[in-house]
């Protein structure tokens, strides 16, 4: 089994419930990994996803060995039959056919390059790990998607869920960097396997994400009126999709103050973090009572544990 989708989820419902559990008892399953080892494999910068699916791991009894490639690694060629001449000094199929003796289980991180909108698409570091590795891969942020977080995503709503049918929103806001699409991606994803739940997608025109993934959802181009009603809204950042890997706008209007949280039903605030304050959010809003982006981080652990013990069961 591989945890590199969303759609790898074959009921949402029954994963929280037991995500939940596992947060409940977190050292039940102590014996579950042992003499079993996860290789963490990051060609980007972390915080939060390296070290709650390592917490994840050791709360299995599994061993974790790490590797950064942005500076350690050797750098990784991708394309077959290439001649290597330039920079790429190890192939992947040599690489994932090692790394797949040492460790039982691997997990990857690779953004999207932003440049090459195909390539990008194609999900060519992910792919060729799942290609040639002959272990189960966990996505852990590839060019396209953000499984583990929009997995803990749906933990977080779930405790934080009123009585009456939920309205979520996502909302675009401003960054100062070009970011992926995928953390959105995922969460559009997520929030299509939701049964009794209201999603909007609000952010400016020409934001549109891959209209493959929102295809069924509702988009709002008005952020206020989207605010409306709302139970959460979710801030995230993605540059540019149609011009693609571009910040065409960066309008201070669509960063999430009190004076935006007012227009909802006293709405819970969401991050998948790390977040730029003052940009996406006011500090007043996520310094405030209904901002959950720290129990939203917790909940990435209880994820990552859920998905390590299918595999680890299979
Ligand atoms: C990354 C992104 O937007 O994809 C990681 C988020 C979990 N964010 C940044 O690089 C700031
Ligand atoms: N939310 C998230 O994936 O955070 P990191 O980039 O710090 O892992």
């Amino acid at each position: 089994m591989n945890y590199n989708a969303v759609n790898n989820i074959d009921e949402l419902e029954t994963w929280v419930k037991k995500a939940l559990k596992i947060k409940k008892k977190p050292l039940k399953n102590k014996k579950l990994g042992k003499n079993k080892t996860l290789g963490l494999l990051f060609f980007n910068s972390s915080l939060r996803t390296r070290l709650s699916t390592q917490k994840a791991a050791l709360n299995l009894g599994m061993n974790v060995m790490v590797m950064n490639f942005t500076n350690e690694g050797w750098t990784l060629e991708f394309e077959e039959g290439t001649v290597m001449n330039s920079g790429a000094s190890e192939h992947i199929k040599e690489a994932a056919a090692v790394v797949s003796q040492y460790c039982d289980v691997i997990a990857i991180r690779a953004f999207a390059g932003l440049v090459d909108k195909e390539k990008d698409n194609a999900e060519i570091v992910l792919s060729s790990f799942i290609q040639y590795a002959t272990v189960p891969i966990i996505n852990m942020e590839s060019a396209t998607g953000h499984p583990l977080q929009a997995l803990a995503d749906a933990i977080t709503i779930e405790e934080f869920k009123p009585k009456h049918r939920a309205k979520v929103v996502l909302t675009w806001a401003p960054h100062p960097k070009a970011l992926p699409q995928a953390v959105a991606n995922s969460f559009v994803e997520m929030m299509k396997l939701q049964k009794n739940m209201d999603f909007v997608i609000t952010h400016p025109k020409g934001y549109e994400l891959n209209p493959e993934i929102t295809k069924d959802s509702k988009i709002e181009y008005d952020q206020d009126k989207a605010f409306e009603n709302a139970d959460f809204i979710y801030a995230k950042n993605w540059s540019n999709y149609n011009d693609y890997g571009q910040i065409t706008n960066s309008d201070p209007n669509w960063t999430v103050t009190a004076d935006k949280m007012k227009l909802t039903n006293d709405a819970k605030f969401m991050h998948c973090l790390p977040v730029r304050r003052n940009m996406i959010v006011s500090d007043e809003v996520i310094d405030g009572p209904n901002s959950i982006v720290i129990e939203q981080a917790n909940n990435r652990t209880f994820a990552a544990q859920l998905v390590l013990q299918k595999i680890l069961k299979k």
